[in-house]
């Protein structure tokens, strides 16, 4: 059993609480499988008032967050894991499109993974330099802090990991695991208000289910993402059902 270590640094450790202490990564964390120690920037000031921030130099709005409590912040981390290498990275509307490739990534990661959140407008860039191995976002719009975007990596890395996941979640077949959305899913009563659940789902001929799942994920990444068509590489098959799904959509356009 392998345990994912993340420290986290964060003028919010509140922020992280609740969702680090709830059902899939709480489990994870009981069962040692997940480690996330969440540090406060401002336990590392010297300062009686705890400055961790600061006007930025040439002027302008907004505050940028000091170098000196990050970097002894990194110091306790050296000096409570001797010897072990660290992956650092900034959340950052800055940063590489964060996506499920980056979290089966993250998920086999060795080194301790230290999760640097900003928050005001920006960080000294002499701690960007000197301490941060990668930036990622979680999307192109801009949060009040980094703590969110977080727990988006942490938890989209932690669910990966084996025995995290129980049976009743770890059924779910990952949208993007294999390139595609999603098929739709459906549930007890076969029928509701008139709306009836597909026929072959009832069928129990397991290879027409698969047939019809594996069509519905082309439709709806045909539909919804066809952006991601073009960087899944799709079987001979796939292929060919997805033409008949092209020419349904023109014959149903026109
Ligand atoms: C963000 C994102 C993000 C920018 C200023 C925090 C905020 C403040 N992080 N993906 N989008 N961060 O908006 O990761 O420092």
């Amino acid at each position: 059993m392998r345990t994912l270590n993340f420290e986290v640094l964060t003028l919010f450790p509140g922020t992280l609480a609740a969702p680090l202490n709830e059902s899939i990564m709480k489990r994870a964390r009981e069962k040692g499988l997940l480690n996330v120690t969440v540090r406060n920037i401002r336990d590392y000031t010297e300062d009686k008032h705890k400055t961790a921030d600061d006007s930025p130099y040439g002027g302008g709005a907004g505050m940028v967050l000091k170098p000196e409590p990050i970097f002894r912040a990194f110091e306790a981390i050296a000096s409570e894991h001797p010897g072990e290498e660290l992956l650092t990275i900034l959340l950052s509307p800055q940063g590489r499109p964060f996506d499920q490739q980056r979290a089966e990534q993250l998920a086999e990661e060795k080194r301790r993974i230290v999760l640097l959140c900003g928050h005001y407008e920006a960080i000294d860039e002499r701690v960007i330099e000197a301490l941060v191995d990668e930036e990622l976002s979680i999307g192109d719009y801009v949060l009040t802090g980094g703590e969110l975007a977080a727990l988006v990596v942490i938890d989209a890395a932690a669910r990966l990991l084996p025995g995290v996941l129980g049976d009743e979640e770890s059924a779910y077949r990952d949208s993007f695991g294999d390139g595609l959305l999603d098929h739709p899913h459906y549930t007890r009563p076969a029928e509701y208000r008139g709306m009836k659940v597909p026929d072959v789902l009832l069928s129990g001929n397991h290879a027409d289910i698969e047939k019809w799942r594996r069509r519905e994920e082309l439709k709806a990444t045909l539909m919804k993402r066809p952006d991601l068509l073009e960087r899944t590489d799709l079987a001979e098959e796939d292929r060919k059902i997805l033409e008949e799904l092209k020419s349904e959509l023109r014959n149903s356009k026109s």
